[in-house]
């Protein structure tokens, strides 16, 4: 089977983790994505976090999938001749550099266009134009200014930021979309555009309830949030709202057995209206369904931490599993809070290449993340993230069209530096 991308070139200039999940999504639908790294460096995230001592780390081989690493030093002469021939080749350009970087490489937007007008220039920055779009960021900075840490944890608590890496990979997300949706432009017009993501803007884009809320605020308190039930007033912005649920169909976690010596022993359960009264009839119940004070979903808003703490009850009675097949039978939506350790180990998961295992030369086998989306006529697999200038010798022969001489030639410059070899393959 063809995939969706195939004949596409991505120039990737990404590093750490927001624009590496871009590009990471366009090479699983068979883009050929050649990451251009720094000589003797690489991506810095090859050297964070490692498990194992200079073995290229899980949080780079998590990001770096289905790629070709070329080394090219951007500063050195001969360095910026082979760039520009991969900007002339290539039909995506992304990258995520700090605020005029790529620009004091010579790489400006108006040149890129002159060397390639169907060039695609996709590029990811903390801030979009305005007071901080100097700035240099990272995710949890992008969480702060997107309005996620401030309406995320406990009322009587500080603010917090999410485990989901909403800045980064949830801009790298937003950013392929643009790319894409420039291709697809493409082909009407013949010309490229420039496509920008800032991370403030992606998060902000993921809490866009939150800033419903605000609005809300000034007709009323927001009366599913658990503090209207407490009798606690209202500020004037959109509070943290612990685990309740965002939408209109009350939610909280709940505990269930064994919570006491299980950090994950919980349940998600919403009291959808449309189920009420087979929740009232699990929970033992029954007079809430016809009871006014309970009976329709706006009567049980001043009720629901009363009603949350009675589900609970029942709750703790069951493990979080035999909970939700109990509550599956009768379509009462529920989500047990699995570990990551459950998560990798799920069987259905692994069936669906969300979650996969790799084979890497000098790590050996490592679970990750597969794609997501699944195209049903493209389907993705997922192969092993490139050792540093690993295709270095490939990607100027076959790519660029140099010759063995004129490789030679690169090589002596010092533009491309020393190759990683592979120990095992
Ligand atoms: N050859 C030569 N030089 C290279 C090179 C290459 N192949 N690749 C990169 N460089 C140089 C750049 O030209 C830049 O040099 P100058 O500052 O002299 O112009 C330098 O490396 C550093 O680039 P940087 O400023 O982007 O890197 P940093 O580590 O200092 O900052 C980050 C990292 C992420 C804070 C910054 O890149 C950034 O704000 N990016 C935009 C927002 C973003 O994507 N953040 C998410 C990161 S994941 O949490």
């Amino acid at each position: 089977m063809s995939k969706a991308l195939e004949g596409v070139k991505i120039l990737d200039f990404t590093h750490v983790q927001s624009g590496p999940t871009c590009t990471q999504l366009l090479a699983w639908f068979g883009a050929d994505v050649i990451k251009v790294e720094r000589p003797g460096a690489g991506d810095a995230t090859r050297g964070q976090l490692q498990d194992v001592p200079d073995v290229d780390s899980l949080y780079f081989t998590m990001l770096n999938h289905n790629k070709r690493s070329i080394t090219l030093d951007s500063k050195n002469p001969r360095g910026k001749d082979v760039l520009w021939r991969l900007v002339k080749e290539c039909d995506v350009l992304v990258e995520n550099f700090a605020p005029g970087a790529l620009a004091r490489m010579g790489l400006t937007w108006e040149k890129i266009q002159e060397a390639n007008p169907r060039m695609i220039l996709a590029s990811v920055k903390g801030f979009g134009p305005g007071r901080y779009e100097d700035c240099k960021v990272y995710e949890n900075v992008a969480q702060c200014a997107g309005g996620s840490a401030s309406t995320t944890g406990f009322r009587d608590g500080i603010p917090m930021v999410t485990g989901a890496q909403i800045g980064d990979s949830g801009t790298g997300l937003h950013l392929a979309l643009g790319i894409v949706t420039a291709l697809f432009h493409r082909t009407q017009t013949g010309l490229g555009q420039k496509v920008d993501c800032a991370m403030q803007d992606g998060v902000l884009n993921l809490c866009r309830v939150k800033l419903r809320d605000q609005q809300r605020l000034d007709h009323g308190p927001l009366k599913e949030y658990s503090q209207f039930g407490e009798g606690v007033p209202f500020g004037d912005a959109t509070p943290r709202a612990g685990n309740d649920s965002g939408g209109g169909q009350p939610g909280r976690i709940l505990k269930c057995k064994g919570w006491e010596h299980d950090p994950n022993a919980y349940l998600y359960f919403i009291t959808q209206g449309a189920v009420w009264e087979p929740i009232c009839d699990i929970i033992g119940e029954p007079g809430w369904k016809t009871d006014p004070a309970y009976a329709t979903p706006k009567a049980r808003l001043p009720h629901l931490n009363e009603i949350f703490t009675r589900i609970e009850a029942w709750t703790m009675k069951h493990d979080k599993f035999a909970a939700m097949d109990i509550l599956n039978a009768y379509d009462i939506p529920c989500g047990p809070i699995l570990s990551m350790k459950e998560i990798a180990a799920d069987e259905s998961l692994r069936k669906s290449g969300t979650i996969v295992e790799v084979d890497h030369p000098t790590r050996g086998k490592y679970l990750t993340v597969g794609n997501p989306i699944k195209l049903s006529a493209s389907p993705s697999e997922v192969t092993r993230s490139p050792l540093l200038g690993e295709h270095t010798d490939e990607i100027l022969r076959d790519v660029l069209r140099y010759t063995e001489d004129e490789i030679a030639e690169i090589s002596g410059s010092g533009a491309i530096g020393t190759v990683q070899k592979i120990a095992a393959e």
